[in-house]
């Protein structure tokens, strides 16, 4: 298999050979241009001080037959015991009636005006949180896992497991719907926290979702019953928090390792997640399932040669290794399930586990 890109070698390679004397009458125009360009770009990269290996110029790729979900799923196919890791946003679970942050009109930020916020990222922010938490446990009822069913896509990921191909499986979203869809947790990476415990702010004392959900669907804002002065927080990472250890070391170990890539439902804004994309090899194909094309290599990048972004735009797989398949995640799930051969194992998963669900739901109820 055709794994080096010769031609995008020759474009970013710094030490290509110059054209010698007697190619200097017939440069054109354009060649002192680009060979000036050329020269910005070295010269950037060393201010930048960017390792050679930082760049394009070292990348292989060309190992999916083509730049569609077909050339996906042979490469899939082919590849015995594939690696798979899922990268998630709160795309996923959107079909399960829980909104996402930026989706234009259904979206969470767009909804915020109520809350009387200076800026709506305020509610996620540590320092607004602790001098004034209602904002946030009033959203927090939205988000709040209770009744919520996972959704097709968290199903596939499942099945994905179930396969023995799902390396590692990481996630933004807080709403706990992974472990109730049955993804082991050695296999999650709770990327932004969860939901599923809680801690006082102020003497730390631990407390469980089903003590923090009574209170918050009550309207009451949590406070701790050790101390009786902090407000207990979810284990949720504000902006200004640090992310889990758990992610930062795996997040490290795990990337190199993976044969391929998905990403689903996220717009791919918040750092250092969305940088993820990066760390796998530079052989290593990677699937965008999402509304909407996200998470592009920026022009600067482009220009440097650097290996940063995802690139929908390569012309063949040749020259590529990204595929952009836009569209609900869980019918992009579902026709990925189909191709790969266990499109009725997902419709049948998801039928049990949801009436599985629903008679949980039901019992809880009555009782
Ligand atoms: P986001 O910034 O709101 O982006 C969501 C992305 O998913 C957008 O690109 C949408 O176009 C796309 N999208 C929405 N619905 C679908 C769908 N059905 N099919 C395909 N694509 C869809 O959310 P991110 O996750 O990227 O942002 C990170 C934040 C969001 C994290 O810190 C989360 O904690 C936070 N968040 C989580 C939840 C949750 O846990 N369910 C809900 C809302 C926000």
């Amino acid at each position: 298999m055709e794994k080096h890109n010769d031609e995008q070698k020759k474009d970013n390679n710094p030490d290509e050979e110059k054209p010698g004397p007697s190619s200097e009458n017939t440069e054109t125009e354009e060649d002192t241009e680009d060979s000036g360009m050329e020269k910005v770009r070295k010269y950037l990269l060393q201010k930048l001080k960017i390792n050679a290996s930082d760049s394009e110029s070292d990348s292989t790729t060309g190992v999916l037959k083509e730049l569609t979900i077909d050339g996906i799923v042979d490469y899939i196919k082919q590849i015995p015991k594939c690696k798979i890791i899922t990268m998630v946003g709160a795309g996923i679970s959107t079909s399960a009636g829980i909104p996402d942050f930026r989706s234009p009109s259904s979206g969470l930020y767009h909804n915020l005006e109520k809350y009387n916020l200076p800026y709506p990222q305020a509610v996620f922010e540590l320092d607004f949180f602790k001098e004034n938490p209602e904002p946030f446990f009033t959203l927090a009822k939205q988000l709040l896992p209770e009744g919520f069913k996972p959704t097709p896509s968290h199903y596939f990921i499942r099945l994905l497991w179930e396969k023995g191909l799902l390396f590692r499986h990481y996630t933004q979203n807080i709403d706990t719907l992974e472990r109730v869809a049955g993804l082991p947790t050695e296999k999650l990476v709770e990327a932004h926290g969860t939901f599923h415990t809680g801690h006082c702010l102020k003497c730390r004392a631990p407390y469980t979702l089903e003590w923090m959900k009574e209170k918050v669907l009550e309207n009451i804002v949590p406070k701790c019953e050790e101390c009786e002065e902090g407000v207990v927080k979810p284990d949720i990472v504000f902006f200004g928090e640090m992310l889990p250890d758990r992610f930062l070391y795996l997040a490290d170990k795990d990337f190199i390792h993976a044969d391929f890539l998905i990403i689903m439902g996220s717009s791919l804004l918040v750092q250092p997640f969305a940088s993820l994309v990066d760390r796998v090899h530079p052989s290593c194909p990677r699937l965008l399932i999402n509304k909407e094309k996200v998470g592009m290599q920026d022009r600067i990048s482009r220009f440097l040669g650097l290996r940063q972004g995802l690139i929908f735009d390569a012309k063949t797989s040749h020259s590529g290794r990204d595929v952009a398949w836009l569209g609900d995640c869980d019918t992009g799930c579902q026709l990925l399930a189909d191709k790969l051969g266990w499109g009725e194992e997902l419709k049948e998963l998801v039928k049990r586990e949801h009436a599985r669900l629903d008679a949980e739901n039901l019992s809880a109820k009555d009782s």
